[in-house]
């Protein structure tokens, strides 16, 4: 892939010679870590270009940036790859630096694409962020320093599980980069009463949210409360995972906490990759993408606000999971709704429902729906508790489909995949549609 790339940047710098880039990229970690290597890229080499970040595509937004075509140079960055179709009749090239799943049938000479799934998946595999990174160093060999943001895409999406060649090659290029093998709890950098208590993933029962409970375990391991987690010794290490893992025991929860942590010179400061990984997230998803793709930028602004919407980030997600404690919940077999009306922000409320996922509060397989407000909507979110369990595609979209047939006129819009998914409907309709939502359950329990 890594050949491809090179003579694809040569095609990419005639091009766009004297045009100026659009730079079209996706709102989570890797897409926004993806624009910011381009952009630093593209400063150095003193071109123009313009930067538009997007949930996701559909054909209205392609349709108008496709317009531009001609004037600009358009790239997409881990995003394009599903949205081939409507490239079909493009006059002028466009770039895709993208890893998601494509169909090689609809490409075409026009479509200037690096995607490993198009090349040897268990040697090239890496995020959007990879693409775009390799890109960059095939520009200038100057971009290696680019890797740190490739980095943090890289563990946004999860991709150091299983490393592939290519992401074992931006670890190496990172520089300031130390990995160390300890307990999953970030960030590791910061005093471990704060890391305790905010930590969300993993959720530890009793500990999570818990301030009394944080100091409770540390006082039971004789651990100060100031110390972070790279500051503690061995046999501090062991007591905190003991402490942790009894925990976990008591509700079932999985106790696979221990891994790599990567520590990051960020800022000039050592972070926490999991931690900028999940800061630029939670930036992005309130709505702030502007602020964590200048945050990815080193701007030292950007920094200070993102810090702040990300500390209300994570109060949230912890008050959140104390109004689910407190709600009334409707019970069934095999599920629960956990109706949190306007007491839970919409945005947030699959975030919630994930964690509570993890945290085995919940029999392996129960199917949690969370819903919340968000003016005249509600924001439906469906999650499995543990590792199996029921295709929530399938539940969600036989819920609406059947919703329509009867209230044709009421908007209830739906997306998702097997394990995690979602819809909005109208908040008129709020007790209509948990019913309709309690008897697909129901209907999908008495089928198995
Ligand atoms: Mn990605």
């Amino acid at each position: 892939m890594l050949k491809h790339i090179e003579l694809l940047s040569k095609e990419f710098l005639e091009i766009t010679k004297n045009k100026p880039i659009r730079i079209i990229s996706h709102y989570d970690t890797d897409g926004i870590t993806s624009a910011a290597i381009l952009a630093k890229a593209f400063k150095r080499l003193d071109k123009k270009f313009s930067i538009r970040i997007v949930k996701s595509l559909d054909k209205e937004i392609i349709d108008k940036e496709l317009l531009k075509q001609g004037k600009e140079v358009i790239i997409f960055s881990d995003l394009g790859s599903g949205s081939l179709d409507y490239f079909k009749e493009i006059q002028h090239p466009i770039f895709i630096f993208d890893h998601h799943e494509i169909d090689r049938e609809k490409l075409h000479d026009k479509i200037k694409i690096i995607n490993p799934h198009l090349f040897n998946i268990s040697n090239d595999n890496c995020t959007g962020a990879g693409t775009c990174y390799f890109f960059a160093k095939a520009l200038s060999p100057q971009n290696i320093d680019l890797s740190s943001l490739a980095l943090i895409g890289m563990i946004g999406d999860r991709h150091e599980t299983n490393l592939s060649k290519l992401s074992q090659q931006i670890l190496e290029d990172t520089k300031d980069l130390t990995i160390k093998k300890g307990i999953m709890i970030y960030p590791a950098t910061r005093p471990l009463r704060r890391a305790l208590e905010y930590s969300t993933s993993p959720y530890i029962p009793g500990i999570t949210g818990n301030g009394a409970g944080v100091l409770e375990l540390l006082r039971e391991t004789g651990i100060q409360s100031e110390k972070s987690l790279l500051d503690l010794n061995e046999q501090e290490i062991s007591k905190l995972v003991t402490a942790i893992i009894v925990r976990c025991a008591k509700s079932n929860a999985k106790t696979d906490i221990i891994g790599n942590l990567y520590i990051l010179k960020f800022f000039n400061r050592k972070e926490d990759v999991r931690e900028l990984s999940v800061l630029i997230n939670a930036c992005s998803r309130l709505g702030y993408s502007d602020i964590a793709l200048a945050f990815c930028m080193e701007n030292e602004k950007a920094r200070i606000r993102a810090q702040d919407i990300y500390t209300e980030y994570k109060q949230e997600l912890i008050s959140g999971l104390r109004v689910i404690e407190r709600i009334d919940k409707i019970q069934g077999n095999g599920f629960v709704i956990l109706n949190a009306k306007d007491e839970i922000k919409d945005v947030i409320v699959g975030t919630v429902c994930s964690m509570l996922s993890s945290s085995m509060n919940y029999d392996e397989g129960t199917v949690l729906i969370g819903m919340a407000y968000n003016k005249d909507k509600i924001k439906v979110s469906a999650r499995i508790a543990g590792h199996d369990g029921r295709n929530l595609k399938e539940v969600l979209e036989k819920t609406v489909i059947a919703f329509k047939q009867k209230y044709p006129e009421s908007v209830a819009e739906f997306g998702g995949h097997h394990f995690a998914a979602g819809c909005v409907v109208d908040k008129v309709m709020e007790q209509e549609f948990i019913s309709f939502l309690k008897t697909s359950l129901e209907v999908e329990v008495v089928k198995m």
